[in-house]
């Protein structure tokens, strides 16, 4: 029959850091499912039930043919029984009910709409639906509701934040971020990480590394002219302190979650362009745009490429590997070897890979 002869089921690790995932998911109509169903327990605070469809979402996205029956899965991974029930039902039905419940569901729809306001997370939201809240409009309309600053520019760039940055725009902004830091940083290095890295061609945002040897002077290298909208968030990393266990470690970079504005000229209206001349000026010729920008010490900059590059289910995995197979402690700053009780350190990811006893998985293969 159609089986690929060379893969081996039970061979597949539990972890993603040790499989290759490319873009070319060959199993979108499982996958879709599951990280449905993930969000669904994400917005519940279920974390144990969304890593369970998360991780079984990775597993399907590693194998190189579709899945056609339920034979075709047998001796994976992370295949428990919530995971096999879903599977069952789209080779049957083709979808699942499960997840077209999910995308039905009220509370789903409005945590679904109130996060992907930038700045609104789930625990906000919960406190709007709590509050009676269904839709984005109730919420704009309730004047008396206290908004943080980055929700405020959230709503203001609504519509361009939510529709995706392209390739194009990230190349764009990769030019402006990179002459910006250059012109008080001439030996800077800036980096493009997060899915671009891993060749992606649309994103949510467009994340960037900035570091520079030498003796490390961070504070003006967030330039403030291009950005609508930034809310830096100073450093707070202590040397010596170990890396932190939290399976979905924030760091302790400098950092910037900040909207730019990318100017682009919009085409000309052709059909009619003497009598509208007056209004040209009004045109809006920009777009806002999602840019997390992260400053790193040159000496943690190869923890921090890998950290940033996700996805967040392969960093998960790298860390979870670190402490359950080798007994080190992994984060976006550092390696400890808990038995050697030594920092390792690192000048490239190939490195970091190497100290780990792991094979080397390249960026656009960390699609997990
Ligand atoms: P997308 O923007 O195209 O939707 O996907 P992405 O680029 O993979 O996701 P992301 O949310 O921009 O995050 C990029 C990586 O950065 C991801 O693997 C998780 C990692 N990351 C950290 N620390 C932090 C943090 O403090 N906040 C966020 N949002 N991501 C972080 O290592
Ligand atoms: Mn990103
Ligand atoms: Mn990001």
């Amino acid at each position: 029959e159609s089986e690929v002869p060379s893969f081996i089921a039970s061979n597949v690790s539990q972890y993603s850091c040790q499989r290759k995932t490319t873009l070319n998911n060959h199993n979108k109509k499982f996958t879709d499912a599951f990280e449905i169903m993930a969000e669904n327990y994400e917005f519940k605070e279920n974390e144990v039930f969304c890593l369970e469809f998360l991780r079984a979402a990775s597993v399907l996205k590693f194998l190189p043919f579709p899945v056609t029956r339920m034979k075709d899965i047998q001796g994976l991974p992370c295949m428990g029984v919530q995971v096999r029930d879903l599977i069952e039902e789209i080779i049957e039905d083709g979808e699942s009910s499960r997840a077209r419940d999910v995308l039905n569901d009220e509370r789903y729809k409005s945590f679904k709409q109130f996060t992907s306001v930038f700045g609104v997370g789930v625990k906000t939201s919960e406190k709007w639906y709590r509050m009676g809240l269904r839709t984005l409009e109730e919420v704009k309309a309730l004047k008396t509701l206290k908004l943080s600053k980055m929700q405020k520019a959230g709503f203001l760039y609504y519509e361009d934040l939510v529709s995706c940055v392209s390739k194009a725009e990230a190349d764009a902004v990769s030019l402006i971020v990179k002459k910006a830091v250059c012109t008080f940083r001439p030996d800077a290095l800036v980096t493009i990480t997060g899915g671009f890295r891993r060749g992606k061609k649309i994103g949510h945002d467009i994340d960037f590394l900035i570091t520079s040897p030498g003796p490390r002077e961070d504070a003006e290298l967030l330039h403030k002219g291009l950005l609508l909208y930034c809310d830096i968030i100073e450093s707070t990393f202590v040397k010596e302190q170990l890396p932190s266990r939290q399976v979905d470690a924030m760091d302790n970079f400098q950092k910037c979650f900040a909207i730019l504005k990318l100017y682009q000229p919009r085409a000309e209206n052709n059909s009619d362009n003497t009598s509208k001349n007056f209004d040209v000026a009004e045109v809006k010729d920009w777009k806002a745009i999602r840019v997390d920008l992260v400053i790193t010490p040159f000496e943690q900059y190869a923890y921090a490429l890998v950290g940033w590059t996700g996805s967040r289910q392969f960093g998960r995995d790298l860390r979870r590997y670190a402490t359950h197979e080798k007994k080190m402690i992994l984060d976006n700053h550092a390696l400890y070897d808990r038995r050697k009780k030594v920092f390792l350190k690192a000048g490239s990811e190939e490195e970091i890979f190497a100290h780990l006893g792991l094979d080397y998985v390249e960026p656009w293969e960390r699609n997990a």
